[in-house]
């Protein structure tokens, strides 16, 4: 599958993004047909040490069983050391090329806020990136101003035809705009870990995306 293919469900989660068991959650986000996923542990109350690594690969398990790639955000040498499919990082941590240098079969993401900031993250060869936020989210709390899909449509109409998802505040009811935005896919935390259904919420957000 190409890496536009995965991008279409992309499930985010951290311990602290679920009322629940974390690996209940992943089991039925991905039997409502989440494409990837990325584990986020991060924010107030977020496993640290052993115990992150402990989640991690039993979150990192419950992705091979049902051939979904698994990438960690952030933590390179977590990532390294699981062996998992790629790696998302932020403007602030290690430039793309450097983590691509360190990891080079490992898809690498990179959160981006501008057209220049993506023109970066495709000279660093990254293999895809984030938008955001595309809608007011409450799940980060240092994110830029909302911009709706304007950035993405930029990108469009500038003709980068490289890929790319939107991020922040993505619901069932949302995602369409999303994709007619010209985004490849949707990235979400909150519409599926906090639904009642996860499994549901995946399948409502896969429906809306195709
Ligand atoms: N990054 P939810 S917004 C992790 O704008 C993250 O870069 C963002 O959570 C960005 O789907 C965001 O619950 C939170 O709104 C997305």
């Amino acid at each position: 599958m190409n890496i536009k293919e995965y991008l279409k469900v992309y499930f985010i989660m951290g311990s602290n993004n679920c009322k629940g068991d974390p690996r209940v959650v992943l089991k039925e986000a991905i039997a409502g047909g989440i494409t990837m996923f990325q584990f986020r542990e991060k924010g107030e109350g977020a496993l640290q040490g052993k115990e992150k690594y402990q989640l991690a690969y039993d979150l990192q398990q419950i992705c091979k069983q049902h051939e979904v790639p698994f990438i960690v955000n952030d933590d390179v040498d977590l990532a390294i050391k699981l062996g998992a499919d790629g790696i998302h990082i932020g403007q602030e941590d290690e430039k793309a090329y450097i983590v691509k240098e360190k990891a080079p079969h490992q898809l690498i993401g990179v959160s981006v806020h501008s057209i220049e900031e993506l023109q970066q993250a495709i000279k660093d060869k990254a293999d895809y990136v984030g938008m955001g936020p595309v809608f007011p989210t409450t799940t980060k709390t240092d994110t830029k101003a909302v911009q709706g899909t304007n950035l993405i449509q930029q990108a469009r109409q500038q003709k980068i035809d490289f890929p790319i998802v939107g991020i922040g505040g993505i619901t069932a009811e949302n995602a369409e705009k999303v994709i007619q935005g010209g985004a490849d896919g949707i990235s979400i935390i909150t519409a599926i870990s906090l639904a009642m259904s996860p499994k549901q919420a995946a399948e409502q957000l896969l429906q809306a995306v195709k």
